[in-house]
């Protein structure tokens, strides 16, 4: 049987860091952020190493699992196949598609950070499940951005992907999405054939002091139109 639909529309994107994460502690943030509607989680964590990370990737899984929220994680391919979660996303600079797939199977949910429309067309190509389009606005939450590309740009993949017929694959944007902006960006961003089916967020939701409430609230305002439209 095909795995069910992914629900792409509030992508939680974690961060483990003090500057985001505070002292609270990430299982809870992330099992607060699932109860609040969060439909995607993905592990994202640049300091552990390799055990730490399988240990806390099995820990999220107990929370995301039982909620049927997929679970990937971040440039690491072997530790989703250790932990057994749905699947990896993965950046230019990692492991390239192809052999994740390979490696994970064709039901592993596969997604590709991308920022230019070559990368979108060739994420798109090699079978991306997904792609991350940004950076949309400034941000603390990353290092080493490329470049910002503001709704304008996530509009040029958007149509870029639908003019090369690789409308299928799905977006999500990311890059400083919060409540403020994340209805405006979306409604900004559609083309006629393709919009974006979701927001990608680290520390609007991470950051927070109520992680249930933040994803709450994100996740309303991303299902109403924005009141100019
Ligand atoms: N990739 C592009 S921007 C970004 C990543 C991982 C960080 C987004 O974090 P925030 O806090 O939602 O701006
Ligand atoms: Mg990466």
């Amino acid at each position: 049987m095909a795995p069910p639909p992914v629900d792409y529309s509030l992508y939680l994107v974690t961060d483990s860091t003090p500057a985001i994460l505070g002292d609270k502690d990430l299982v809870a943030v992330v099992k607060a952020a699932v109860e609040g509607g969060a439909t995607i989680v993905q592990y994202r964590d640049k300091k552990s190493d390799t055990a730490q990370l399988v240990h806390n990737a099995r820990e999220l899984h107990k929370v995301t699992k039982p909620a049927n929220v997929p679970l990937l994680i971040n440039d690491r391919v072997d530790v989703a196949l250790r932990a057994g979660v749905e699947g990896v996303h993965v950046g230019q600079d990692d492991m390239d598609l192809k052999g994740a797939r390979e490696l994970l199977g064709p039901d592993a949910i596969i997604g590709v950070s991308t920022n230019t429309e070559e990368e979108a067309l060739r994420a798109a190509r090699d079978g991306a499940d997904y792609i991350g389009i940004g950076t949309v606005n400034a941000t603390q939450t990353k290092d080493n951005i490329k470049s910002i590309i503001d709704t304008r740009g996530v509009q040029r993949i958007l149509t870029t992907l639908v003019e090369n017929k690789l409308g299928h694959v799905k977006t999500v944007c990311i890059g400083g999405m919060n409540a403020a902006n994340s209805q405006r960006i979306l409604y900004q961003s559609a083309t006629p054939e393709k919009q974006l089916d979701g927001v990608a967020i680290v520390s609007a939701i991470m950051a927070s002091t109520d992680a249930r409430a933040a994803s709450e609230n994100l996740r309303s305002l991303i299902a109403t139109p924005p009141p100019f439209a």
